[in-house]
């Protein structure tokens, strides 16, 4: 199923206690595009969790796969088998590691992502030297978008004009430093928000607040 952009807002739900996760999703769902699951929380609670947030909204899990295609393959299966409706992988890997993860994606309906350049400061040491390749290489792959940093906007407009159609999923707003309207202006079609969500007072309302600038 593919995520349709509404409030343009996907949740990053990286907290690690089940009822907690399960507060938020059941919470934030309805106002957010999906919710992003990633290692802390699956380890923690289980795969499993995919499909009861599932209840809520889309989920896309966060796996960062970047294994040789056979092993990409199992993950990707195990992964959609369990409710997902989006995948993120490396690109690095490489161009057979990626395509197995779209095949597997296209049995289930669902869409994978590719990881370009990412959003924290380590980026620069080996990702962002080849994210313009990344990016090509997930549009000849087949993936249906990629995931790009919020936290460098003028990374984001370049990269935004390699990508052509694809979706852009932009993580590293709040609390890595990034806003939100600036990603959407320099070409994100979603942004993915974690901390400056859940850790808020009031997480619902703190989601109001993104997706308002969003809309703006
Ligand atoms: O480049 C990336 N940056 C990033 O932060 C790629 C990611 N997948 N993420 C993920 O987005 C990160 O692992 C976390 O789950 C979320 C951002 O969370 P936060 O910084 O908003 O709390």
């Amino acid at each position: 199923m593919a995520i349709t952009p509404k409030s343009r807002l996907i949740l990053a739900l990286d907290v690690t206690d089940r009822k907690e996760a399960l507060d938020i999703a059941a919470k934030l769902g309805p106002a957010v595009d999906a919710v992003k699951v990633n290692y802390p929380l699956v380890l923690s609670c289980g795969l499993g969790i995919i499909g009861e947030i599932k209840k809520y909204a889309s989920v896309i899990a966060d796996f960062k796969v970047a294994d040789i295609p056979n092993t990409n393959r199992l993950i990707c299966e195990e992964t959609f088998k369990a409710g997902a409706d989006a995948i993120i992988c490396q690109g690095f890997a490489g161009r057979d590691s990626v395509e197995a993860c779209v095949e597997v994606s296209k049995k289930y309906g669902g869409d994978v992502f590719v990881v370009t350049e990412m959003s924290h400061p380590g980026a620069l040491d080996f990702l962002q030297p080849h994210a313009l390749e990344l990016v090509d290489l997930a549009r000849s792959a087949g993936a249906t978008g990629i995931i790009a940093p919020a936290t460098r906007p003028e990374r984001l407009a370049l990269i935004r004009q390699r990508a052509g159609t694809m979706k852009i999923l932009s993580p590293g707003v709040g609390a890595q430093g990034g806003d939100a309207a600036s990603a959407i202006k320099a070409g994100a079609d979603f942004v993915i928000v974690g901390r400056s969500i859940y850790n808020a007072k009031d997480p619902y309302r703190a989601a109001i607040d993104f997706s308002e600038q969003l809309r703006r």
